[in-house]
């Protein structure tokens, strides 16, 4: 297994459209094992293929307090949703920054686990959260494209301004 790089905003990969998922192949399932250590290590409850490049319909996930119940979600689908709630979201995507938006509290979600059967599953809570999440990346959307438009621009202001920070103390300019 080997950790994989995270893609950080403001990168245009994280605005692609994923397409979906057609052969799981022994490599694919790797893949699901390199994304579950990389989300693990980060540590996040979820890591779309997209955060790490890779331009198909999948997503990994454990939203257990002990971290043991790793879930793969390929080609997942929102069949039906339920009620509206706020969320306080971060991103491994744009780190340093978190805000609230708003989610649907239930969603109904279908899917292929790692071994290409389907399965369903009625979400609600952090698991609803970060299904919804991780469906918004493979569709090219991150969290902070839910703000109203002055959150934002404020919020990418802030992002930007953080990233050049973090650059300037990497290369020891003032
Ligand atoms: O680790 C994560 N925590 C989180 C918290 C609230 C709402 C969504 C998330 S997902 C995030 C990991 C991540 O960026 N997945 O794409
Ligand atoms: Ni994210």
């Amino acid at each position: 297994m080997s950790l994989l790089t995270i893609l950080h905003y403001p990168d245009p990969r994280l605005h692609q459209r994923a397409r979906p998922v057609e052969h799981i192949d022994p490599e694919l399932q790797r893949t699901f094992d390199d994304m579950l250590e990389t989300m693990y290590a980060a540590p996040g409850i979820g890591l779309a293929a997209t955060q790490v490049g890779i331009g198909l319909r999948f997503t990994v996930v454990d939203v257990s307090e002990a971290k043991d119940e790793p879930q793969v979600f390929i080609n997942p689908e929102i069949i039906t949703r339920a009620g509206k709630c706020k969320s306080e979201e971060g991103c491994l995507s744009v780190p340093g920054y978190s805000d609230t938006v708003i989610r649907s509290q239930q969603v109904h979600v279908r899917a292929l686990n790692r071994a290409g059967e389907p399965f369903e599953v009625e979400a609600e809570e952090l698991l609803a959260i970060c299904l919804q999440h991780e469906i918004d990346h493979l569709d090219g959307r991150l969290f902070i494209d839910r703000l109203s438009d002055l959150k934002r621009r404020r919020a990418r202001r802030q992002i930007r301004r953080a990233l050049r920070e973090a650059q300037q103390d990497k290369t020891g300019a003032g």
